[in-house]
């Protein structure tokens, strides 16, 4: 009998011939025994054989104001029983404006252009795009490279993989895009082990940009990226005064500065984007997740109304030939307006930042945990960093992940690291279940 055709093939018990190909997943593993996620509602999960799961992980990183928020499936409900769709080239529908105007209110001062995408890694090549177009507006189109850092992770297009430096992400992918180059990452063990908040040393790897643009010419340079905290690497803390540094460089040269703010905007730092919590300005900032909590999809490219007012003085017509079909979809306009409320309302933006002590108390008290060679921490992002088990790196991590999920923990595993975003409406015993929970179950791990 064809397996696909068999309701019973589909059933939570027997994925193993599903269609799904699933993303960043060991899909043979998975679907050997799978990990089902059926129901949700603000600090937790229910999977699909009815086990409660304490998220903390912020679903990947984006549910900030926990699941299922009234206000926001509520907009969504309303939106897409008026309007489904309806097209943002040439056309327009009020919505995408009310949500562009609310979102430049919660931005850093300056910050008063919205483009919209549907997704960081489109967020991240959007502002890629507009620095080079910014540059030949100009009278600069010699400046065509991009610099981003190892260990960065921009997402998975083009664009964004070629400046990202997570070699996995890279190495299969053939040459990418011309003209990239990468500064060295700043994660330093020896040095910064078991650092609280912001590591003491490491501000001269941002001199390593001083070194491309004498290598490069700085005049062919148009834009470094890099996010204010590395998320999928790890969670990994800019030294102290890094980041002033690469600002610095960066205005000597011309070079425009853009952070990825895809996991630290809206909140996740105790401020409502990272920008403001290290009192260092980028030239443009992407944003997504966290965006609409989640809940549809999008995500948005933050532009100084200097850098727009370039665009807005050249010729009549189209002013930058980009776009995606979805940009300001009336769904996600919706959802993002029913996040800001609820953000506004429960004071979200800047509620980790009296969470942090607590939750950095926490995270540290799993110090002495077996395996367990750093813990770093910044607002409500922290990680574990796990000694691999020798010849078989990752093993560690994996095991540490699923002892949390069988005890009723989500958390985020990448190799050997342990990462934790739990939502911003997290409690304190939340968090001291989470950390709990963890140090018990490296217990376990051999
Ligand atoms: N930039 C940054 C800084 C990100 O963290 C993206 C861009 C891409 O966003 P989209 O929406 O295209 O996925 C991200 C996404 C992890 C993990 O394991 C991190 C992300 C996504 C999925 C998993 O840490 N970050
Ligand atoms: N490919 C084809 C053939 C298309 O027609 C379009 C959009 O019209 C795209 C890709 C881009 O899709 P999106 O705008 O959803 O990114």
């Amino acid at each position: 009998m064809n397996k696909r055709a068999d309701p019973q093939a589909t059933a939570p018990t027997d994925l193993e011939a599903s269609a799904f190909w699933m993303p960043y997943t060991a899909n043979r593993q998975f679907k050997k025994a799978p990990r089902l996620l059926a129901r949700a509602e603000g600090m937790y999960y229910w999977t699909a054989d009815g086990r409660k799961v304490l998220d903390g992980q912020s679903g990947l990183w984006c549910v900030n104001a926990g699941h299922c928020r009234p206000k926001i499936v509520q907009a969504v409900q309303k939106q897409v029983a008026q309007m489904d769709f309806a097209p943002t080239f040439n056309m327009g529908h009020p919505i995408a404006f009310e949500f562009a105007d609310r979102l430049a209110q919660v931005a850093p001062e300056g910050f008063s252009r919205v483009f919209f995408t549907n997704s960081g890694s489109e967020s991240a090549d959007t502002a890629l795009k507009i620095a080079l177009a910014w540059h030949r507006a100009r009278g600069e189109g010699q400046r065509f490279r991009l610099i981003g850092r190892e260990r960065g992770y921009h997402g998975v297009n083009f664009g964004g993989m070629a400046v990202g430096g997570i070699p996995a992400n890279r190495k299969v992918f053939g040459p990418g895009v011309a003209g990239v180059d990468h500064i060295r990452h700043t994660h330093d063990l020896q040095r910064n082990a078991f650092s609280k908040g912001q590591p003491r040393h490491g501000a001269e790897f941002a001199d390593e940009l001083e070194r491309l643009c004498a290598f490069h010419d700085p005049s062919t340079i148009a834009a470094v990226i890099v996010e204010p905290v590395a998320g999928s690497a790890g969670v990994l803390v800019p030294p102290q005064g890094y980041l002033q540094r690469l600002r610095e460089i960066c205005t000597k040269h011309g070079i425009l500065l853009i952070f990825d703010e895809v996991i630290t905007g809206f909140g996740r730092l105790g401020q409502p984007f990272a920008s403001q919590r290290f009192g260092v300005t980028p030239d443009l900032f992407t944003v997504a997740k966290g965006m609409t909590n989640g809940t549809v999809p999008m995500g948005a490219v933050f532009v100084k109304e200097e850098l727009f007012g370039e665009f807005m003085r050249g010729p009549d017509g189209i002013e930058l030939f980009h776009g995606y079909t979805y940009s300001g979809h009336p769904l996600a306009c919706a959802a993002g307006i029913g996040t800001l409320d609820t953000y506004a309302e429960e004071g979200l933006l800047t509620r980790g930042a009296s969470l942090e002590s607590h939750f950095e108390n926490a995270i540290h008290a799993v110090k002495g945990a077996p395996h367990v060679i750093d813990v770093r921490n910044l607002g409500l992002m922290g990680a574990i960093e796990l000694e691999p088990r020798p010849g078989k790196p990752g093993a560690r991590g994996f095991e540490a992940f699923m002892k949390c999920f069988e005890a009723g923990v989500l958390v985020r595993y990448t190799g050997d690291v342990l990462a934790f975003s739990p939502p911003l409406i997290a409690e304190k015993a939340d968090l001291e279940r989470i950390f709990s929970t963890v140090a018990d179950a490296l217990k376990a791990v051999d």
